[in-house]
């Protein structure tokens, strides 16, 4: 069981409220797709990928950036049971859509990245910790029920 100080969880909930879901969710989904081309595979029914300019054009990929950021809502909403919270969304990604779980480190590490970027000097070092702890459990939490 994870243990949050409420210090992580105001800081949390602090991005979470101020947060830009449709740039935010987009520009995360789209350089994971850029930097990382294999992940590509996944979304060959969104249409053009054929290069950086058709990724971030693509209003398919924009909107399902938006709607995986809006999937970590529920992790903010059950911190303290993140676990269960993806039981179902961990099947659904291992079982039906047989996406690699390695690949929600790497959109983790873009979401970061993003953030980091919007937020400039208050990212600070305390926050990037939460954060990225946050990111952390919520990856270990969609990568559990594979087998
Ligand atoms: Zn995922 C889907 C979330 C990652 C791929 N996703 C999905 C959804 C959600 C999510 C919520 C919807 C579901 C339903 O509908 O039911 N994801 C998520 C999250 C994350 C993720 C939270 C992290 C953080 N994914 C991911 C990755 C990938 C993916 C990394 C690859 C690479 N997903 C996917 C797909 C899908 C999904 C492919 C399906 C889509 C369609 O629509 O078809």
């Amino acid at each position: 069981m994870v243990e949050w100080t409420e210090q992580e969880r105001s800081i949390i909930n602090g991005i979470f409220a101020n947060l830009d879901y449709d740039d935010v969710g987009a520009k995360a989904l789209c350089r994971c797709l850029i930097v990382y081309p294999w992940t590509q595979r996944y979304f060959g029914a969104f249409g053009n990928l054929y290069n950086a300019e058709a990724i971030k054009t693509n209003p398919n990929i924009a909107a399902h950036g938006v709607k995986i950021l809006h999937g970590l809502d529920r992790a903010v909403k059950n911190m303290d049971n993140i676990k269960a919270t993806y039981a179902e969304l961990s099947v659904l990604h291992s079982e039906k859509l047989h996406v690699d779980p390695d690949n929600f480190k790497l959109l983790s590490d873009c979401l970061t990245i993003v953030i980091a970027a919007r937020l400039g000097n208050s990212f600070t070092p305390e926050t990037q910790a939460a954060w990225q702890k946050f990111l952390a459990v919520v990856v270990s939490a969609l990568g559990r029920q594979y087998h």
